[in-house]
């Protein structure tokens, strides 16, 4: 393989200078890694956003900010975090980078739409920032936009919405994209079955962002057209139906919460073998069970409407249905776990971040049960006990997915290795931080401190207090990990192919991979979980 060191990797195939080499570049990785780049930013400041949240709630009364600021603030937070962080992370980030290298293609099938994808990502974005800035305020719906308020706030809501609106056919289109390609663009010895199973969990991703993101783009359109028109579509002074809004509204974003984990599981799915050095517990059950949980987790919407009024009857249809997502959901938990036992275990950074997405997603998990059981619900119903579940879900499940995957294909994109030492401290902080700040508000929660709350009664005051020194811990955590990652992209030690031993493509080809993936045609040797025999590093030289 003398070849490799004449091929060119993408990181430096340029046909145009400088930023224009990236933000015209159809090859799917650099558009993988503009999108991992620009949600990362979002993370950031959404992030920021959090802790001063959690500054101003470390006190009752006023701490730093007036009420109106916090409410955009939460609004702000919960709408960057959901919609330009989370929903795009993981599938348009990691999917775009491995999903075509994963099946041995040279690209995903339309790369001009992809780029365009990315593009229509920055214009809902654009928007986004311009309604923080302009006509009367941020907005201060919170990321629900819930009606009649979202229609009579004087706060830039009609900008707000439309971006999210852009923001929902990117998504969209990617999963268009993707699922084209696992349809066409597999090698042809890539039989269904000998996929990858981070390409199952993007391809159930895919059918949920096709299928579902429409109606969520429709809602927010209607919110911009009463706005705009009065025409009584959800406001009850004009005929119009504020439970419909709540409809159409979870029809779309309880899917999206798979949209946001499902990839993550993929990502996690990809990590535990290679590190218990096995092959992995129950393929086929992984692989539908990603499907079931994209199918059934589309029917269980109204678990976020018990309250609104709904009869007795839906209420225990829903519910039942929402515990039948658990079954393929706890399936998954039972193969990683499966998977690990008895194995050979290495410890390295990206599996504790998957044994972290295992443990925090769990709580997440059962949290979700008492949310999902109607009678448990009524009692903490908009109570930070919600605020503690999602949080449990969606950045101990999918960020730690994030994360995990920034660590397990950081020296496949830069062809170098971070310090691993600094790795498991920044990870050790992680978890302890995320835990001091979130397990509070479970406790607070259930003692009735309601969420979206500027103020609070002094019995909340402890449990705010450990919140929001969990959040510096968990902040310094944050800095530690991307100083390493950012300084190990020049600077950290060089690797060869594959540096973890695992048994997926992506791992056959050079670090970083060449423009079109492959140095010669791919060949499929072993299956994607088959360790036996798998070539050693060859040292870098
Ligand atoms: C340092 C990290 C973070 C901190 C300190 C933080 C803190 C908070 C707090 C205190 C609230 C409640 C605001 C209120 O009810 O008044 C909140 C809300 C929210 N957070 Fe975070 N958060 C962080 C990270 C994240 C991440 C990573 C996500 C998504 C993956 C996220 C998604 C949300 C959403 C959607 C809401 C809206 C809450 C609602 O609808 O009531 N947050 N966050
Ligand atoms: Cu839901």
């Amino acid at each position: 393989m003398d070849k490799n060191s004449e091929v060119i990797p993408f990181l430096n195939d340029n046909k145009y200078p400088g930023i224009f080499g990236w933000i015209f570049s159809t090859d799917h990785k650099k558009i993988g890694l503009l999108y991992m780049y620009s949600t990362l930013i979002l993370f950031i400041i959404g992030v920021i956003i959090g802790l001063l949240i959690r500054i101003e709630l470390i006190a009752p009364g006023k701490t730093i900010v007036d009420p109106q600021t916090y409410n955009a603030f939460f609004t702000v937070h919960g709408v960057i975090m959901i919609f330009l962080f989370v929903i795009p992370s993981i599938p348009a980030a990691f999917g775009n980078l491995f999903l075509p290298i994963q099946i041995g293609a040279e690209d995903v099938a339309f790369p001009k739409l992809n780029l365009f994808s990315w593009w229509l990502y920055i214009i809902g974005l654009i928007l986004i920032l311009f309604s923080l800035f302009t006509g009367k305020g941020a907005p201060d719906t919170g990321w629900t936009f819930y009606v009649p308020f979202s229609e009579f706030t004087t706060t830039n809501v009609s900008v707000a919405v439309i971006g999210v609106f852009i923001l929902g056919f990117s998504s969209i289109l990617t999963g268009l994209n993707f699922i084209t390609t696992v349809h066409r663009l597999r090698m042809p010895e890539m039989k269904w079955m000998k996929m990858p199973l981070f390409v199952w969990a993007l391809y159930a991703t895919a059918w949920i962002q096709v299928l579902a993101t429409p109606i969520l783009g429709i809602t927010v359109l209607l919110i911009f057209v009463e706005r705009m028109f009065g025409i009584g579509l959800f406001d009850p002074a004009k005929g119009g139906d504020p439970i419909l809004y709540q409809h159409l509204f979870w029809i779309y974003s309880h899917p999206a919460v798979y949209i946001m984990v499902v990839p993550a599981m993929g990502v996690i799915t990809e990590i535990i073998p290679v590190f218990a050095r096995k092959h992995i517990f129950g393929y086929k059950a992984i692989a539908f069970s990603s499907l079931a949980i994209a199918f059934a987790g589309s029917l269980v919407w109204a678990h976020h409407m018990y309250t609104s009024g709904m009869s007795d009857t839906a209420v225990i249809i829903f519910s039942f249905l929402t515990f039948i997502v658990a079954i393929p959901t706890a399936i998954k938990v039972f193969n990683w776990v499966a998977t690990l036992y008895k194995g050979s275990i290495i410890v390295e950074p990206p599996l504790l971040f998957a044994l972290s997405f295992i443990f925090l997603f769990s709580i997440g998990g059962l949290t979700g049960l008492i949310l999902g059981a109607a009678g448990t619900d009524i009692h903490v119903h908009d109570t930070y006990f919600v605020v503690g579940h999602f949080h449990y879900t969606i950045f101990g499940g999918t960020g730690f997915g994030f994360f995990g995957a920034m660590h397990y294909w950081f020296p496949k994109i830069y062809g170098r290795m971070y310090n691993k030492r600094i790795a498991t401290i920044a990870w050790a902080l992680l978890f302890i931080g995320f835990n001091i700040l979130y397990f509070p508000m479970l406790v607070i929660g259930m003692m009735g401190m309601p969420r979206r709350y500027y103020d609070y009664l002094p019995q909340y005051h402890t449990g705010h207090i450990i919140s929001t020194v969990g959040s510096w811990i968990l902040a310094v955590g944050l800095i530690i990990m991307f100083y390493n990652l950012f300084k190990s992209i020049k600077h950290g030690e060089k690797v060869g192919k594959n540096p973890w031993e695992a048994a997926t493509l992506e791992w056959t080809t050079p670090s970083p991979p060449p423009t079109l993936n492959f140095v010669s045609e791919p060949k499929l040797t072993r299956g994607p979980y088959d360790y036996k025999g798998v070539e050693e590093d060859e040292q870098y030289s």
